[in-house]
């Protein structure tokens, strides 16, 4: 084997060559790695004891892609046009084996081989969406050619990986090797290729066809998807120059709008947004290193719809769950929508129905407590009640065995409180699911300061069994996301007690880009949430509206009427319970502007993540990025609160808030830490 730099070689195994790229963590097509391919197909390829050529990866995965670190640099080394027009010029059969994924540059270099072989666990993808781009080595030309143009377009703009098999049967890969035998299985393909004196086939040559509609189609189908989003839009023109331009004409095009996204705010927010949920993973003072404790079972306490949804997190990864309700017809209820859950996945092709029994298979539920003996992870996920959650981990204490971790799924209640009346504070954490707990990505781990290291460890890593993005947290009401939200909260209803209507509201948060306006986030979640019957005096609005039975979706009206497709409409109901509302205040409505709308609802929230930061309740303002994007539906393209906060400057924020602060009064006095880096000139990324 000769060393052509230090993440390339190459070999020969009798008559094949074989480049090997060995680059960790994911053999991304750093300047490196372009320099040492190309030298590599060129040594093999001017090697006449080399029949054909094998292209493959050591590690983990085939090339992932681009080394996105590199973007926004000035780039060195060869391009990706260099190296790939020395690939694709091959004088004798080049073949790509895949194994892990092969993404973005990682698929566009397997494309200008002349064949492809994989081994059935791998993925392919152009993911470049979701960094903002679109694919710039030719993916955009060379997919719809290989696989159709309904498939590249779906591909491209949705970024989504395709398994082995998929992309076999669509052509994208010629051969499925046995698992774990990729080098074994690619070298065979080679040996085929020179016996049977396989043509060079070359993507670039075929043509991709198809009815111009398909593209209008597409492009209203999907309009709702793409809101805000400037990348897919740049993905089907780029798709449509594979059908309409020769070649190199798309080619270049394709360059052209790659290199205008590239330096565009919306990848650079979400290139932040990329290794910002990486960096969330890692802990200070908890090293990867750390042991965690085993969890083979878990217990989970209440069967409602975050005790259910919680569950089956833990169901899909194939652990035991036993769940605890107080009586039979809340259990059975609870066991009935999980089941109902899986049934409707199952009807929706997502799993098979022996899948379905496979999870319920793993769910042990119960009325009695002491089941959680022999469970390594409890969580609490009953009525939101301090007394009726102390009272309850006093309990399980005493059943849980020695080293098994005792959580809370709270959202705002202290957990020193619960840890307190246990006998292992070291053992206690928070893990704060999001509804519905079994679809949203984000979970917000909460760590007292009496958490042991290995429990803060174990829940990281808990948290990836389960799909989840975690961000670690420390304990305040609300911790991060909720108490962001309350300040938004707060002046989303002052606003509409001042003039505003919440559907105005709600459109300047829906077109910054938000998932849903404020209003509508509530009437979706219910407006009844934490709402107690007995209490209730008509004290606001949404007392009021839940009063009247208008609990939100689920009800069919809350701030909004629905129709049976839970489509929203502003409300006249809600309208006129506004205006008597201010009225019986003694509140004269005024005109708001949309811009006050924006600053008052945004402006206060990064005030709040600058104070979470001074109290170090997150690690790094990247977190909180994390916890809006994950949970909350901030747009992604916006990168999070703290990042569009430096975008926008700190110094405009602090002397907005001091406006507001002059005129509404103290809640909008900026944080010592915000105004200390706007005098600066820093911005959160400097901390
Ligand atoms: C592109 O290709 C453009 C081209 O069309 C044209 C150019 C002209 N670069 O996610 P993980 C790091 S755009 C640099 O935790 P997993 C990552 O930061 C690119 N670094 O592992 C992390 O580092 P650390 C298109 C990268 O197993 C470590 O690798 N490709 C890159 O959960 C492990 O990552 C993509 O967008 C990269 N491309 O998932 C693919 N990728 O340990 C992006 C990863 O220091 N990557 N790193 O925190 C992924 O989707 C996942 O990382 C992958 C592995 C599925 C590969």
């Amino acid at each position: 084997m000769v060393a052509v730099n230090e993440v390339v070689d190459l070999s020969n195994e009798g008559d094949i060559a074989v480049i090997t790229i060995n680059s960790p963590p994911v053999n991304a097509l750093s300047a490196k790695v372009r320099a040492g391919l190309a030298q590599a197909a060129q040594k093999a390829f001017a090697d006449d004891s080399a029949k054909a050529v094998v292209l493959i990866c050591a590690g983990r995965t085939f090339i992932a892609g681009a080394d996105i670190a590199e973007f926004g640099k000035p780039m060195t080394g060869p391009t990706f046009a260099e190296v790939f027009s020395i690939l694709e010029a091959a004088p004798k059969p080049l073949i790509a084996a895949i194994h892990g994924t092969a993404l973005g540059g990682g698929l566009e270099t397997t494309l200008v081989c002349n064949y492809r072989v994989a081994v059935p666990s791998a993925k392919v993808g152009l993911p470049e969406v979701n960094i903002g781009i679109i694919p710039g080595a030719g993916g955009t030309q060379r997919l719809p050619r290989l696989v159709g143009v309904p498939m590249a377009l779906e591909m491209i703009t949705s970024g989504a990986h395709v398994g082995a098999k998929q992309a076999l049967e669509a052509g994208l890969i010629d051969e499925l090797v046995e698992e774990g035998k990729l080098r074994d299985g690619a070298l065979a393909f080679a040996r085929k290729a020179i016996v049977e004196n396989l043509p060079l086939k070359k993507v670039r040559d075929l043509k991709a066809q198809v009815d111009a509609s398909v593209f209008a189609e597409f492009r209203k189908v999907n309009a709702k998807k793409f809101r805000g989003l400037t990348a897919p839009e740049a993905a089907i023109k780029a798709v449509e120059a594979a059908v309409s331009l020769p070649f190199d004409e798309g080619l270049a095009l394709e360059e052209k709008m790659f290199l205008e996204l590239l330096t565009g705010e919306q990848a650079a927010a979400l290139r932040y947004a990329f290794f910002a949920q990486r960096e969330a993973g890692k802990i200070p003072d908890v090293p990867a290193d750390t042991p965690t404790r085993p969890i083979k079972r878990v217990g989970i306490v209440g069967a409602g719809t975050m005790g259910g949804g919680i569950a089956m997190n833990f169901l899909n990864a194939g652990l035991p769950v036993t769940i605890v309700e107080t009586k039979q017809e809340f259990l059975d209820r609870g066991v009935g929508v999980i089941r109902a859950n899986y049934e409707r996945s199952a009807k929706g092709g997502r799993m098979t129905l022996d899948d379905v029994e496979k999870r319920m298979g793993l769910l042990t539920p119960t009325l009695n407590l002491e089941d959680l003996a022999d469970a390594d992870l409890v969580i609490e996920a009953v009525f939101e009640n301090i007394d009726v959650k102390t009272e309850l981990f006093g309990k399980i204490d005493k059943i849980a065995k020695y080293g098994a971790i005792l959580a809370s799924n709270t959202s705002y209640l202290d957990l020193d409180a619960m840890a307190a009346v246990t006998q292992r504070p070291q053992d206690f954490i928070g893990l704060h699911f999001f509804s519905p707990a079994n679809v949203m990505k984000l979970l917000e781990i909460v760590r007292s300061d009496r958490t042991a290291k290995d429990v803060v460890a174990t829940a990281m890593s808990l948290a990836k069994t389960i799909g989840k993005v975690a961000v670690l947290v420390g304990v305040a009401p609300g911790f991060v996301g909720n108490r962001m939200l309350a300040a938004r909260a707060k002046e989303a209803d002052a606003l509409v007690l001042e003039g505003a209507m919440p559907w105005q509201v709600d459109k300047v948060l829906y077109d910054f880009g938000m998932a849903m306006g404020h209003f509508a986030m509530w009437d979706l979640a219910g407006l009844d949430l934490g709402w107690d019957a007995a209490a209730s005096k008509s004290s606001t609005i949404r007392e009021i509206l839940v009063e009247g039975g208008r609990r939100g979706q689920k009800t069919g009206a809350g701030f909004y009427d629905y129709d049976e497709h839970r489509n929203p409409a502003p409300s006249p109901v809600t309208e006129q319970i506004i205006r008597e509302f201010r009225a019986k205040r003694g509140i004269t409505p005024r005109e708001i502007s949309d811009e006050e709308i924006f600053e008052r609802t945004i402006y206060p929230m990064i005030n709040e993540g600058a104070k979470i930061l001074e109290e170090g309740k997150a690690i790094r303002a990247s977190d909180i990025d994390v916890v809006w994007l994950n949970g909350y539906g901030w747009p992604a393209y916006r990168g999070g609160p703290m990042h569009y906060a430096n975008t926008v400057g700190l110094q405009k924020i602090v002397d907005r808030l001091k406006d507001y602060e002059a005129r509404l009064g103290d809640r909008f006095k900026p944080a010592a830490l915000l105004e200390k880096l706007a005098k600066d000139g820093k911005t959160f990324a400097d901390l």
